[in-house]
């Protein structure tokens, strides 16, 4: 035997195999990218840095206390990495302490988290297994017990990390200022110091709000008075006005699927052809972050950015808002949202007033049953179905939002409901993911057929929009081989993030594909333009798309950003129209422009500085100003 554990000190055995399976995860799970041999050197300093400041806590205690409490770290670290290898696989990010008190959501994910869990995880636990065994053995005398023994312990672990933030701080200056990017800290300080990190930041921005003034916001609105705001009215302004407005949120909808095949086929002939009849922005790209759809109501409905981290659904419910419901409410205007899962989901019951939405059609107006339902709940085209006689009652103009379902992770499709090939790939979500956008699709037309037959038709305008991508990094290698490329880049990465953006307006003929770039930031000043509602003030991030004055710039929510000429993401600038990786010098006045922009947008939210401002709109006299 090469050392006699029974007389080493227990804690250190355990934190050479915690960190061992740390490094592992980091590796082979989390799959986090090593760009230079400092990252490298810092992957596996900091798994052995963490470990050890952890472990080495115990040398306070008692030498049977120390046995006790080091059993507990294993586990506590164990669950807590199992937790986010869980969370990763779906949504190639790592937990936050916002993310984690969404509680209400815990329920509701409970058929994802079993598809996402392997057998092979239970590895994840074999430390503590061994440790458990080993404990039962292991001598009270090797444990530290004098001062200046758990002294030394201490200063080691600590020391070991110091060295570790050091290193972090050489190979990615002002990591903890900028803190945009979770992998980038996570694979720097590792995944515990990181929710060490982010509950300091939770603390914090608790605290902003009791601090905020009023002055600030007047800085916010220079600011986008000078660079967002369009000085033109909209080329449709007024075409909306007192027409009834359907939104219709797409679950997970990527532009990939748009205008492609699989197979020969069509993976959504509907939309397609509706494109030829609507206006369509190919180059519109979805902006959120954790909080996934409900990141995508917030930003359309308010034209801000979501947070870097959690949903501001759930940590800013009770913010003073200027939201599209509230201010159509104002130009008469009823207004609902219609979604078949809990209440609760999202905070939403909450949000949906704060938003200033006058009902909420949740998961108890619908009729659910096991025929009705597939993966996450009641089926598109069910959903669509028992909603029309809601639609129907709702008194006009009225401003509706449906939020489709199906389509969401992991993607799964009772057979006999498939009418297209699932994709043949080692990723069984992408395979999926096909069969259930398909689906979406043939619901969305049959919806258009029934707002035909309800009349409900031709005094509404139409906006289809996807909320956010469907398909994360973890499957690259099986989405590169659909668009037959060699490999997914970050800059391939970014352009996934496109999601469709389609304003249908009965009755108008044609289509126009729309190139230059937009987000969902600039949904709200477009669909207000269209109901000539026009605001002089206004903090918003988001331009009128049917303006041309201003020179677009897409910022996402980690600060990557899209400009008419270049794509910025990961320190990399490129040609946006090339892909070519071309100088920073052409994207570094962007990036700043951009981290200011998030900026702003935070303060007011964590601020929630709206509460010392007043918006003020007014809508166009004459009815229809189109040319
Ligand atoms: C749940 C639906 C889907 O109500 O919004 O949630 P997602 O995971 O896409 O945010
Ligand atoms: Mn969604």
């Amino acid at each position: 035997m090469l050392f006699n554990y029974s007389k080493t000190p227990f804690y250190a055995i355990a934190a050479f195999l915690f960190a061992v399976k740390t490094y592992m995860v980091y590796r082979f799970i989390f799959d986090l990218s090593i760009e230079n041999p400092l990252q490298e050197i810092i992957l596996i300093i900091n798994p052995i840095a963490t470990a050890f400041l952890f472990f080495t806590a115990v040398v306070w205690f008692k030498p049977e206390k120390q046995i006790k409490y080091t059993r507990r770290i294993a586990l506590i670290g164990s669950l807590i990495l199992y937790f986010n290898v869980i969370y990763f696989r779906s949504f190639s990010d790592f937990l936050t302490i916002p993310v984690l008190f969404q509680s209400s959501n815990a329920g509701d994910l409970g058929s994802s988290i079993l598809q996402l869990t392997y057998t092979l995880d239970l590895l994840l636990f074999l430390d503590v297994a061994i440790i458990y065994f080993l404990s039962k053995k292991i001598s009270l005398d090797a444990q530290p017990s004098l001062k200046n023994m758990k002294l030394r312990a201490t200063v080691i672990a600590v020391a070991l990390l110091v060295g570790n933030v050091v290193l972090a701080e050489l190979e990615r200056p002002m990591l903890f200022v900028r803190a945009f990017d979770r992998e980038y800290l996570v694979k720097n300080i590792g995944v515990f110091n990181f929710h060490l990190y982010d509950v300091a930041l939770h603390s914090k921005s608790k605290a902003q709000r009791v601090l905020a003034d009023g002055s600030e916001v007047k800085q916010v609105e220079e600011y986008t008075n000078k660079n967002i705001k369009s000085g033109q009215p909209s080329k449709l302004q007024g075409i909306a006005k007192d027409k009834n407005i359907i939104y219709i949120s797409a679950e997970s909808l990527q532009s990939f699927v748009i205008n492609n095949k699989l197979n020969g086929e069509e993976v959504t002939p509907f939309l397609n052809d509706l494109i030829d009849e609507s206006y369509y922005f190919e180059n519109f790209y979805h902006q959120t972050e954790q909080g996934k759809t409900s990141d995508s109501e917030f930003v359309i409905e308010n034209s801000m950015y979501p947070l870097s981290r959690g949903a501001v659904f759930f940590t800013h419910s009770q913010n003073e808002l200027n939201a599209v419901p509230e201010i159509v409410g104002d130009y008469g205007y009823t207004s609902a949202v219609f979604h078949a899962n809990n209440k609760s989901f999202w905070n939403r019951s909450v949000m949906y007033d704060t938003l200033g939405y006058d009902k909420f059609y949740s998961e108890t107006s619908y009729n659910v049953n096991s025929e009705n339902s597939i993966g996450w709940g009641l089926s598109d085209k069910a959903f669509f179905d028992q909603s029309i006689k809601y639609l129907k009652s709702m008194e006009e103009p009225y401003y509706a939002k449906f939020i489709t379902l199906t389509n969401h992770f992991p993607f799964e499709l009772p057979e006999e409901q498939q009418t297209i090939d699932k994709f043949d790939s080692n990723s069984k979500t992408l395979n999926n993911y096909f069969t259930t956008a398909r689906y979406t699709d043939e619901a969305i037309k049959q919806f258009f057929q029934q707002l035909k037959e309800a009349g409900e038709y031709k005094d509404s305008i139409l906006v289809i929009y996807g909320d956010h991508y469907g398909i994360s990094e973890y499957h690259n290698k099986a989405m590169s081989q659909y668009l037959g490329k060699e490999e997914i880049t970050p800059y391939d990465h970014i352009q996934l993030q496109r999601v469709p953006f389609i304003v249908h307006i009965p009755g108008h003929e044609g289509g126009r594909t729309i190139s230059k770039v937009s987000g969902q930031m600039d949904m709200k000043p477009t669909i207000l333009g269209m109901m000539g509602i026009e605001t002089e003030n206004g903090v918003d991030f988001g331009t009128d798309l049917f303006t041309s004055d201003v020179d677009p710039l897409v910022v996402l929510r980690d600060g990557s950003f899209i400009s008419e000429n270049y794509l910025y993401t990961r320190d990399t600038c490129y040609n946006r129209k090339s892909g070519e990786e071309i100088s920073m010098e052409k994207c570094k006045p962007l990036v700043s422009k951009a981290q200011q922009e998030l900026n702003y947008s935070d303060s007011i939210i964590y601020g929630d500085l709206l509460r010392f401002y007043d918006a003020e709109y007014t809508q166009v006299e004459e009815d229809v100003n189109y040319k």
